[in-house]
């Protein structure tokens, strides 16, 4: 292990300096600032070290970055490098300036503007790399209008929509299940898309609640139910559900309300399954809010998985400040858009995901 300090005016420059002398797979144990004394007005400059080695991080180099990192500082902020987690070359990564990682990403100078506008959003600035490269060489000299008309038709192809819920072609009822966190906004949604399919699409609907753990659960649904004088019935497992489904084969549509649980009760989803079993044909939503993170997203479509995950559909799009990670969650995980939800008025603040609608999102 070859471990050496640089010092330099600022960090672009002594990480310029260790990507030269190391290479790109150099590691970064400590940054911080000091004070340059020698500098000419005898006040001091302000310089930045840091400390740089090569070879993986053994447990052995851990354990010296552990020693180090206790005085290591990133301007003011103190950065214990022993707590975050070791990846060295994103650290670098996200250390050097917005422009010299566009760069670094390849964007081009006239793409920028447009880069910067779309990280500030919250788009994943690696997607927004991929989308620009798509877009051809011979354009270089765009204006941002023109290509922000380009970045738009480009995320037209990618972004998937599946449109809302359709009572089934087939003599069978279609069954619909909305699963998520608690509060996303299960028990709200379903009651909206009951609404639109009764009222607009003048199908028979029936509503079953799986949410009889948690007290209100049942009371909501059944109040919206009561308001559209259609059935709710309450399922506690397989059996009752398939009892459900029966009693209301004459339906065009049974629609299935989960109680959320939170995203560590890895055996929710299990138990779900469970309750689904031999049930065919289950089309399953998973309702995210949108003043979450990626993060949670992602947390949740694990949390989820096992149960075969259909579609997706954001609520609270009317809270939502900044949209990017709804758009990067659905880049990643290619799971088609169903709907969005737009504020707490059943049955007013739904809509049918469009692509349009979500590329708008991510430009405010
Ligand atoms: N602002 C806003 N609030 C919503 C939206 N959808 C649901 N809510 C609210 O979120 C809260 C939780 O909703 P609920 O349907 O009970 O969530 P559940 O636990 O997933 O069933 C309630 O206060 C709803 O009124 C939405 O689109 N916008
Ligand atoms: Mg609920």
């Amino acid at each position: 292990m070859q471990i050496k300090k640089y010092i330099a005016g600022n960090y672009s420059e002594a990480l310029a300096s260790i990507k030269r002398e190391m290479g790109n797979d150099a590691l970064i144990l400590t940054t911080r600032s000091i004070r340059d004394d020698s500098a000419w007005n005898g006040r001091g400059a302000s310089k930045v070290e840091i400390t740089a080695a090569i070879d993986p991080v053994s447990n052995n180099i851990k354990s010296e970055i552990e020693v180090i990192s206790q005085e290591s500082t990133i301007g003011s902020s103190n950065f214990n490098y022993a707590e975050a987690e070791p990846d060295i070359k994103s650290l670098m990564y996200s250390l050097l300036s917005q422009t010299e990682r566009a760069k670094a990403l390849g964007i081009k100078n006239h793409q920028l503007d447009l880069f910067s506008q779309l990280i500030k959003n919250g788009l994943n600035e690696k997607i927004i790399a991929k989308v620009f490269s798509k877009i051809t060489v011979s354009d270089e000299d765009d204006n941002i209008l023109s290509l922000k008309n380009k970045f738009i038709k480009i995320m037209q192809r990618l972004i998937i929509c599946k449109g809302g819920v359709e009572a089934s072609n087939g003599s069978l009822p279609k069954k619909v299940v909305l699963v998520g966190p608690t509060g996303a906004g299960k028990t709200t949604t379903i009651s909206k898309i009951a609404a639109d399919l009764i009222y607009r699409k003048k199908k028979k609907v029936a509503l079953v609640s799986l949410d009889t753990f948690r007290v209100g659960g049942i009371e909501q649904l059944q109040i919206y139910g009561d308001i559209m004088g259609i059935p709710v019935e309450t399922a506690q497992d397989n059996s009752g559900l398939e009892e459900c489904v029966k009693r209301h084969s004459d339906k065009d549509v049974i629609l299935i309300d989960t109680m959320g649980r939170c995203h560590k009760d890895h055996d929710y989803s299990a138990q779900l399954s469970k309750i689904f079993e031999g049930l065919d044909e289950i089309e399953t939503h998973l309702v995210l809010s949108a003043v979450s993170n990626e993060k949670q997203f992602m947390k949740s479509y694990k949390q989820f998985s096992p149960l075969e995950i259909n579609r997706v559909l954001f609520t609270k799009i009317d809270e939502g400040l900044n949209f990017g990670s709804v758009v990067n969650f659905s880049l990643r995980t290619r799971l088609p858009l169903s709907y969005l939800t737009t504020g707490q008025r059943v049955p007013e603040d739904i809509e049918v995901a469009v692509q349009d609608r979500v590329i708008r999102l991510i430009f405010n």
